[in-house]
């Protein structure tokens, strides 16, 4: 009740006043709002964005800019410059910060898994270079950073867990190290596992199986990331709900961690965000780049106002909710699966103006938008 009168009032007064209202603060009483920051945006070289992310979000996650290539490239050397702007800007804000990602088998460098000769290194060599980056992160942002991504994207579609090369160099319980060194190195801040398509049943079969298995060894988790790269039919809603239940049910914090709906065709039937896969531009691929009509503009906002729904409706299990972003124009779905379209997946246009899916997604937080089909 107090989240709906709230909300009311704050999108009474900021309509007197003819500014969109925030939405942080109608959100405030369910959940953060967050949004993932690219360098620009971090070095506050695009004032539109900084307003944006001031006004709008209580959350902020570094894009790219935490990945062990990009803050660990090379031995001995870290590059703290971005990050640090990123617990500035959360500072002064007071912002919930996240940690983007700890141990992922993607932009991680080559020399970490390889000695100087170009051989796999020994599980102990790797695991000591596993601490190593661990402890050197979190120590430094101990009390400003407050969430991490420890493990990102360890299990397949199938729900067993990938054959990466931590998983082969390390065995299967490099997962459980990595969440001991994490809470060793920063016992107060909150540690995930994050991971795309975890609304698909396969998935959440595995992803279940887990985190009980951390949990039965008695190793700190704190929730599920669910990545939220959706589109305008996956995943089904239904689906998403269960996940939300199931993981909740195991006792951890849900959070949407990277979503976007992006409204293009997927080119082929195979679905997620793996980042290896490309597929070669056709324009038949691309059909909004000259014009996004209203009619599709609706039905994005039609489709976020349904995944809203589900995410009001489980508002006592979801923490927060990440855009993969914060336009339209910077959106990686501009270049992912296919290089060169024109993607329209966030709730702010190319010129950082709101759009209807804004407005629709303020919309659920005050009950104005119908009820979800049976
Ligand atoms: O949005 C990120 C994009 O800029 C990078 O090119 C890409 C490279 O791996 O990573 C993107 O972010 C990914 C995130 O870190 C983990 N989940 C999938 C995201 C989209 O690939």
């Amino acid at each position: 009740m107090i989240a709906i009168s709230l909300s009311v009032f704050l999108l009474a007064s900021s309509m007197e006043s003819g500014e969109e209202p925030a939405l942080k603060e109608v959100f405030s009483e369910y959940f953060h709002m967050g949004a993932a920051l690219g360098p620009s945006v971090l070095r506050q070289e695009v004032p539109e964005a900084t307003l944006v992310v001031e006004k709008h979000f209580s959350s902020i996650t570094p894009e790219n800019d935490m990945k062990w290539e990009r803050i660990h490239p090379q031995p001995g050397k870290y590059n703290f410059s971005l990050p640090d702007y990123l617990v500035n800007l959360g500072e002064k804000k007071q912002m919930f910060v996240v940690g983007h990602t700890l141990v992922w088998h993607n932009q991680t460098p080559a020399w970490v898994f390889h000695d100087e000769q170009g051989n796999l290194v020994s599980r102990d060599t790797l695991l000591a270079r596993m601490r190593e980056h661990i402890f050197t992160v979190m120590t430094r942002y101990q009390g400003k950073v407050h969430g991490y991504d420890v493990v990102n994207e360890a299990i397949t579609d199938q729900g067993g867990l990938r054959e990466s090369l931590w998983y082969k160099i390390i065995g299967d319980d490099y997962i459980e190290h990595a969440f001991r060194f994490a809470h060793e190195a920063d016992p107060e801040a909150e540690l995930y596992y994050n991971d795309f398509s975890l609304a698909s049943p396969s998935k959440r079969e595995g992803c279940i199986q887990l985190v009980k298995s951390l949990q039965s060894k008695g190793i700190h988790i704190d929730g599920v990331g669910m990545q939220g790269h959706y589109d305008m039919s996956y995943p089904d809603l239904k689906e998403l709900e269960k996940s939300i239940v199931a993981y909740s049910e195991l006792g951890v914090k849900v959070m949407i961690t990277e979503l976007d709906i992006s409204v293009l065709p997927w080119p082929e039937l195979a679905p997620g965000a793996e980042v290896t896969s490309r597929f070669k531009y056709r324009p038949e691929l691309d059909p909004y780049k000259e014009d996004f009509p209203n009619s599709a503009q609706e039905e994005l906002a039609g489709r976020y106002a349904d995944m809203f729904r589900v995410f009001v409706k489980h508002a006592d299990k979801i923490s927060r909710i990440t855009f993969w972003g914060v336009n339209d124009g910077t959106s990686w779905k501009n270049n992912f699966p296919v290089r060169g379209r024109t993607d329209f997946p966030l709730l702010f246009d190319r010129n950082y103006l709101c759009k209807p899916a804004f407005h629709a997604v303020i919309a659920t937080a005050i009950n104005q938008a119908p009820p979800l089909p049976d």
